[in-house]
């Protein structure tokens, strides 16, 4: 079976001769060919420029030879179209120059249609990276979720903490629902938009989603993700959801009409097969295993390889992304020894 199968079939829920792999962050920062290219031009740059995009996108494709390339590019580029400031500093992550915090901030943001041209460029990516990619291996598009971008819209910036973004949601819960509200209008959109250029899935990221206590969550940020997820919900291009959530909040995730649920490795995939039989799961090897002793790191992947053995609908990949110190030598044998797994 040739890998874009594996891939479709595992999204798709049905068992596969061995699961497809791919890593969440497999381009980026750990591989000395990213780095190269990073010196030149800065991380914007990187996204806009679909020839710059397409060569990142398949450059662990090239190295390493997993099943699926995902798009290279930013959960943040929505916040930007929308008018937000966006800029990625050396060691620092990502700054909003200009934050969202009252009226006169979300007057400013840019209307739905030109918000949706401004990204444009990641159609034009997409579909070059569609056809420079080899025809049997799988393509996946990724989106934020309104929540975890809208965090860093109001924060203008990373936060533990997000203590803008609790206040907002006490002191005027109403802007906080139409600030999440032009996100998720613009995300459907982005979907579609990806969509168009024939990727095999789509991932949603919400990071963020514990940062709030549950009561909060439910109550202002998971009626926006549902209303994407039901808008979006098509069994073709299945959605794929990561979220870092601990298990009650899991719960609440996975009554979402999206196939695939993507977990952190705290949890135990072979509990969350039992409790969500429909469900395809993609997981979760910590990726500090890939930081440190080979045979360690390989031992703790055939552990789930082998839990997950005749499972079906499961894909390989890490329980958040490949961190910037990871020996590309490590992601390499780990690859090998999932694509080699009978
Ligand atoms: O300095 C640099 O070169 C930029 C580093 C970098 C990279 C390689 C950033 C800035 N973004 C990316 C690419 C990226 N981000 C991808 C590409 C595809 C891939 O190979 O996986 C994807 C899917 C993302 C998604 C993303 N961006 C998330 C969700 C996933 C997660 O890790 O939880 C989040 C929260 C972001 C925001 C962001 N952008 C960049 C950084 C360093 C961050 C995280 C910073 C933070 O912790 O707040």
């Amino acid at each position: 079976m040739i890998a874009r199968d594996l891939l479709k079939s595992a999204l798709s829920g049905q068992q596969t001769p061995r699961p497809p792999i791919w890593l969440m962050r497999q381009a980026g920062r750990y591989m000395s060919d990213y780095r190269n290219l990073r010196k030149k031009n800065s991380f914007m740059e990187l996204c806009h420029e679909p020839d710059l995009a397409t060569e990142i996108t398949l450059q662990p494709i090239k190295a390493f030879g997993m099943d699926a390339a995902i798009f290279f590019c930013d959960i943040l580029v929505t916040a930007e179209a929308l008018g937000c400031k966006l800029d990625i500093v050396e060691k620092v992550g990502p700054v909003i120059s200009n934050p969202i915090r009252c009226q006169q901030d979300l007057a400013r943001l840019t209307p739905l249609d030109e918000a949706i041209d401004n990204l444009n460029y990641t159609h034009r990516a997409l579909t070059q990276i569609r056809s420079a990619l080899p025809a049997d291996k799988g393509l996946l598009g990724f989106v934020g979720a309104p929540l975890t971008v809208g965090s860093y819209m109001i924060e203008g910036g990373s936060s533990s903490g997000v203590h803008t973004v609790f206040r907002l949601i006490q002191e005027d819960p109403e802007l906080f629902a139409q600030i999440m509200e032009r996100l998720t209008d613009l995300t459907i959109e982005y979907i579609g938009l990806q969509r168009s250029t024939g990727v095999d899935g789509i991932q949603i990221f919400e990071s963020w989603a514990s940062l709030l206590p549950r009561k909060i969550y439910l109550k202002h940020a998971f009626p926006h993700l549902q209303r994407l997820v039901k808008s979006c919900s098509n069994k073709e291009q299945p959605l794929i959801l990561f979220a870092l959530a601990d298990s009650e909040l899991w719960q609440d995730l996975q009554t979402l009409p999206v196939q695939v649920l993507s977990i952190g490795s705290q949890h135990d995939l072979r509990s969350f097969r039992k409790a969500f039989p429909d469900k395809a799961l993609q997981g979760n090897l910590d990726s500090r295993y890939l930081l440190g002793d080979r045979n360690i790191m390989l031992h703790a992947a055939k552990e789930i390889l082998e839990d997950m053995r005749d499972q079906g609908g499961y894909i390989f990949n890490l329980g958040h992304g490949i961190t910037p110190k990871t020996p590309e030598s490590n992601v390499s044998a780990l690859v090998d020894l999932v694509l080699q797994w009978r």
